[in-house]
């Protein structure tokens, strides 16, 4: 890792908001790519922290201020990512919804996928945090979303998706609806498996060029371990 990076590693693992930011300038002054700099140095910063807290040395304090320093962070970084994908793609009557499941307040990631997928032009619903089955089926019947992720990012709320998504299935909801989960406490072989997600994605890059592909917006790409693409038949889009 270059020295900029792993200074800006630092500083979000140990929670500084104000360095944070001068690291994540410094990289863009130093021609690196914005993607990059959030995939490789500002993810290891939230991973270290999450290790620390698991090793006992950090506590929620310590957490909320890695949680600080990483908004910080991306307050710089997004609106250039955003800047250099919009006019990439015409607007779509495409809607996709997304929120955190219930007991998960985690909601950055979230917020990353949904400015992601809204500078693609997609239509984005936000189910914010916390949202219990009742609600997210109450949502669904309401606002007919074409594609709906659900985020997990614990291991004791990841519980909820699967039972989620059997209900919006008996309900029958997923005619013209595909299903998508994600978080960090949710891997590939879980969602599809487990959870009979249509769609993994580990990142926001990668949850992008799925949605693409469910929607058959783009040509399906190579096997991709970092993404994960179910049931088979395309969303038609209303
Ligand atoms: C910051 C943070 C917090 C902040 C959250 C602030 C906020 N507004 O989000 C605060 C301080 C509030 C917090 C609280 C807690 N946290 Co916390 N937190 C973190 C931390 C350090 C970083 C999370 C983060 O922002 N990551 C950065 C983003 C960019 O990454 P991401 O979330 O993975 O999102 C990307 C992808 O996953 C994907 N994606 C995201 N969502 C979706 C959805 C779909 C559908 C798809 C396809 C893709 C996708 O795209 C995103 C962008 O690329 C993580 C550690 C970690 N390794 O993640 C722990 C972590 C998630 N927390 C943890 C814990 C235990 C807690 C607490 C229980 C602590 C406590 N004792 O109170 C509470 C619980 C709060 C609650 N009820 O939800 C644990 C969970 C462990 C477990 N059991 O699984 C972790 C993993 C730390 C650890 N131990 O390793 N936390």
């Amino acid at each position: 890792m270059n020295e900029t990076y792993a200074r800006l590693a630092d500083a979000i693992e140990w929670g500084d908001e104000d360095e944070a930011k001068v690291y994540v300038q410094r990289a863009l002054d130093e021609g690196y790519d914005p993607a990059e700099i959030v995939k490789e140095a500002m993810s290891e910063g939230v991973k270290r922290a999450g290790d620390r807290f698991n090793a006992g040395e950090f506590f929620l304090p310590e957490l909320m201020l890695t949680g600080e320093a990483m908004k910080a962070g991306l307050s710089i970084v997004m609106p250039i990512i955003l800047a250099q994908m919009e006019g990439q793609e015409e607007e779509s009557k495409v809607k996709i919804m997304m929120g955190t499941v219930e007991g998960d307040v985690h909601d950055i990631g979230k917020n990353i996928c949904l400015a992601m997928l809204q500078a693609q032009g997609f239509d984005v619903i936000d189910l914010g945090v916390d949202n219990d089955e009742d609600w997210i089926v109450e949502q669904v019947k309401k606002e007919q979303p074409d594609i709906l992720g659900l985020g997990s990012y614990m291991t004791t709320t990841m519980i909820h998706i699967p039972p989620t998504f059997e209900r919006l299935h008996r309900e029958g909801l997923t005619d013209n609806m595909k299903l998508l989960a994600g978080g960090v406490a949710v891997n590939r072989r879980w969602a599809m498996e487990v959870a009979k997600a249509d769609g993994y994605a580990d990142d926001a890059w990668g949850m992008i060029d799925l949605v693409n592909e469910i929607l058959d917006l783009t040509e399906p790409s190579e096997e991709r371990e970092d993404i994960g693409y179910g049931r088979g038949e395309k969303v038609k889009i209303r």
